[in-house]
């Protein structure tokens, strides 16, 4: 349906006219990188293009008081001078004679976006938009914004068009105080912010910035800020916090809309955050988002100061709108202490409000005193024992394997057999059919005697060329239907095929009724997932089982507090989903869970289902391939003690090795027992390991 990108280029006009260090960041330069970078990379190009309109008078009263709307119009005909003074009256504010107009072009490229998201006119977008706006109030500029851009799109849409749940992702790096503020006790509106607090020693020093500032009266609850403590979070941070505590939050709260305050100065390389995410990152943020809200994802710029790493940023937030899946993140996935420590207060803090945060062990932690100094990363986790060191350590070096070719932007190729489904297949796939892949196609099928019939056999041979396909970065994604019966024989073949193709590390997800199969290789390079309905069990870190839940809490807890964190955790270069017999997955369940696991694999995902599926499912799966937004769950209901107890074992269990999987910090989960012990093949030990 398409991205819009909202622009002006008078946004630029805006600029500090005398000497002020703290203003200086923010200039008209970081305008126009983002957008040289977006037309670089070709990505602007792939947008509809919207060239902002100024916001009215009535729009910016929406937020604003009237009195401080009129002060704002006066400083058009104010002289340098008076501008500076009247700049000093607020806290990290200039104005300029262009700032009125400026401002007023930001909050209509917001309401532009809006009305395109929700008018249909396209599915998501950005605005690209100066002066910022997160940290301006009712009656007051602060922090370089005048008018609250993201707050008067979310006005708007309740007002204009009857919106009654959005939320506001704020992730920048500065508490967004001024929309805080503005709907602290509005149940309409979810903020969420994460920002760098320090305890309070970091601008803007407010005590109403910490986890126990939860919303008011109504709005209680509809307040989530995630302080961070230390400099240096990074990818494996941010994800644990999207997919620990916001995700669960914004399932249960079910927006129609999700506003993003993307400031990219919580980017590596900026000189006001000190953090440490890639620009990647904000691809793996916005696909975790466009989850929500059938998609509807208005992202509208903030904060970013550090040129090179705003303008890589906004590319991989554009792009990921586009639908082409998310680069892989680099760097070992394992949470600090320190971040674990802020989610798990956050949680604790949260838990009474929302039933999704109650699954979780609320224990307040004690934070700890920090032993290292405020600036660099913080040290990496003591490991819990030479168990888990041995174990991270032979990850580790997993991981330093080359990695495959990169997949494509967006090139799913759907393999079917039904008849009654149609046949897509890139062109490079479909030539090769019939041709010389037909004998090593029977080569593989020879010992498995469930692929001896031709149906099975046709499969095979599709689920090859494409499977090569994938391995080889000529497609990015595909479907293959086989007969139910040669189900675990085929998947059997794909994991075979993909490892002696010299994929390192294959993440299988198997639903319904599929072993594993006997003689799988146990070095590691194979992540072996089943969600298929009997127990709980984590026979090895690489060989998990678990009950698939029925109740819409359970099956995404299971998703956001297992499944991706496994995944994220193990970085696999290819992912194979399973929809194996009796697997009692809804298609909306199906699509989210093909959807969201596009992110840890670069969006290498091979889903098999059986040939006699509805053909809607497989339609519904090739959409989320492609890029497209996964349908609703429906209402949310609550997981039952079961799932609950199953999932805690799990995480009890694998916490040790999966780092990705801890919400509780390290001092919490130590003791728990570890029954396999080390467990790790005699090939991985020693490997890499100092
Ligand atoms: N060195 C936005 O990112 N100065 N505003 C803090 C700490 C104010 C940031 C000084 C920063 C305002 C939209
Ligand atoms: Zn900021």
């Amino acid at each position: 349906m398409g991205t819009a990108l909202v622009y002006h280029e008078d946004m630029t006009a805006t600029r500090l006219l005398w000497d002020d260090p703290e203003c200086e960041i923010e200039r008209p330069e970081r305008l126009t990188a983002a957008l040289d970078r977006l037309r670089k990379c070709g990505l602007e190009q792939r947008c509809l293009r919207l060239s902002a309109r100024e916001a009215s008078e009535e729009e910016l009263g929406l937020v604003h008081s009237p009195e401080y709307v009129s002060l704002v119009r006066e400083t058009q005909v104010l002289g340098k001078e008076e501008l500076q003074a009247l700049s000093g009256q607020f806290d990290a504010i200039y104005f300029h004679p262009s700032t009125f107009h400026c401002a007023r072009l930001a909050v209509g490229a917001a309401l532009q976006l809006l009305d395109a998201v929700l008018t249909g006119e396209v599915q998501n977008g950005l605005a690209l938009v100066r002066p910022p706006g997160h940290h301006s109030q009712r009656a007051a500029a602060s922090g370089f914004c005048v008018f609250n851009n993201v707050a008067i799109a979310a006005a708007h849409a309740k007002q204009k068009h009857g919106l009654h749940r959005i939320l506001i992702v704020d992730w920048d790096v500065h508490h967004g105080q001024g929309t805080q503020y503005l709907f602290e006790d509005d149940p309409s509106v979810l903020y969420f912010s994460w920002h760098r607090y320090e305890h309070g020693r970091f601008w803007p020093f407010l005590r109403e910035s910490d986890a126990d500032a939860v919303g008011r009266g109504q709005g209680l609850g509809f307040t989530v800020n995630l302080p961070w403590n230390q400099v240096g979070m990074g990818n494996a941070d941010y994800v644990a916090a999207f997919l620990h505590l916001l995700l669960p939050l914004a399932f249960e709260f079910d927006p129609e809309l999700v506003l993003v305050s993307a400031g990219f100065d919580s980017a590596i390389g900026d000189p006001e955050g000190q953090m440490q995410a890639t620009p990647e990152c904000f691809a793996h943020l916005t696909q975790l988002l466009q989850v929500l809200a059938g998609g509807r994802v208005c992202a509208v710029l903030e904060g970013g100061y550090h040129l090179e790493s705003l303008a890589e940023s906004v590319c991989m937030t554009v792009q990921t709108l586009l639908g082409d899946p998310a680069p892989p993140l680099s760097g070992p996935m394992v949470p600090c202490q320190s971040a674990l420590e802020s989610i798990q207060s956050v949680c604790a803090a949260q838990a009474p409000h929302w039933k999704s945060l109650q699954l979780q062990d609320v224990t307040p932690v004690q934070t700890s005193p920090s032993t290292h100094s405020s600036e660099g990363r913080p040290p990496p986790l003591l490991p819990g024992g030479p168990v888990c060191k041995t174990a991270a350590s032979a990850l580790s070096s997993l991981f330093d394997q080359p990695c495959l070719h990169p997949a494509p932007p967006v090139c799913p190729a759907v393999a079917l057999t039904a008849p009654d489904i149609t046949l897509v297949l890139p062109p490079d796939v479909t030539q090769q059919e019939g041709s010389a892949l037909n004998e090593e196609t029977e080569a593989w099928a020879k010992p498995h005697e469930s692929l001896a019939q031709d149906e099975a056999l046709t499969a095979l041979g599709k689920l090859l060329y494409l499977l090569d396909g994938m391995l080889d970065g000529q497609v990015s994604s595909g479907i293959v239907a086989t007969p139910p019966s040669a189900a675990a024989a085929t998947l059997d073949v794909a994991i075979q095929r993909g490892l002696s193709h010299g994929a390192q590390r294959l993440l299988c997800v198997a639903l319904g009724q599929l072993d594993r199969p006997p003689d799988l290789v146990h070095d590691g390079r194979i992540l072996w997932l089943n969600i298929r309905g009997k127990e709980a069990a984590a026979l090895s870190m690489f060989q998990v089982s678990t009950p698939l839940p029925v109740l819409t809490g359970g099956f995404l807890s299971c998703i956001l507090g297992l499944v991706l964190p496994l995944a994220y955790g193990f970085q696999p270069e290819l992912v194979l989903v399973a929809l194996g017999p009796a697997h009692g997955l809804q298609g909306p369940h199906a699509a989210l869970l093909t959807s969201m696991l596009r992110g840890p694999a670069g969006g290498r995902v091979l889903a098999l289902l059986e040939e006699d599926s509805t053909p809607q499912l497989a339609g519904i799966l090739a959409r989320v391939l492609h890029g497209e937004a996964p349908p609703s769950l429906g209402p949310y209901s609550v997981a039952s003690p079961e799932d609950t107890q199953a999932l805690r074992y799990l995480r009890g269990q694998l916490e040790p090795q999966w780092k990705m999987l801890q919400v509780t910090s390290e001092a919490d989960c130590r003791g728990m027992a570890l029954p396999w012990g080390p467990a790790l093949p005699q090939s991985l030990v020693g490997r890499g390991v100092p």
